[in-house]
């Protein structure tokens, strides 16, 4: 099954959205397969965002993440990666639709709350760079109610 790596930011974090973005997820129907706050170093952070390493705003960014502890997740179901994008919105909060988390929550691309697997192939790797010592395996019996 499908899993997509999404972590709350340090101001979703400070701003009290956690349970709030957990909530979208869950009632969606997708399952919360890892779940943990961490604080981390800025090597990872910049490791996280290496794709970036060459924008402008990277130096900002990498400050930005581990500025304060972030959850990070990993949640399952059939196209979580897409649809987890979709419950996300924009990256650039000026621009997600309401009822969209940033759409809802954000207005600066700088501080837009939360980050979602762009890729099933990102996902792959966010979630081995994030979770290394695995996540355990459970099998929900909600399953056939949601799909
Ligand atoms: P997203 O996949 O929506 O998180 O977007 P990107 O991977 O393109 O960007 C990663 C993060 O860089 C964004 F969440 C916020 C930050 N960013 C800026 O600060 N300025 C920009 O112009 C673009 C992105």
């Amino acid at each position: 099954m499908e899993q997509s790596f999404i972590m709350i930011k340090p101001d979703g974090v400070q701003r009290g959205l956690i349970g709030e973005i957990i909530s979208r997820f869950e009632k969606k129907g997708f399952y919360l397969k890892g779940l943990k706050m961490v604080t981390v170093e800025k090597s990872f952070a910049e490791k996280h965002y290496e794709d970036l390493s060459a924008k402008p705003f990277f130096a900002g960014l990498v400050d930005y993440i581990v500025s304060g502890p972030v959850v990070a997740m990993v949640w399952e179901g059939k196209g979580v990666v897409l649809t987890g994008r979709k419950i996300i919105g924009a990256t650039n909060p000026a621009e997600s639709a309401p009822g969209t988390i940033r759409g809802d929550y954000a207005i600066v691309v700088g501080r837009n709350v939360i980050h979602g697997s762009d890729s099933v192939e990102s996902a792959r790797k966010e979630i081995a760079l994030w979770f290394p010592e695995g996540i355990s395996a459970w099998q929900s019996n909600a399953h056939s109610w949601i799909y």
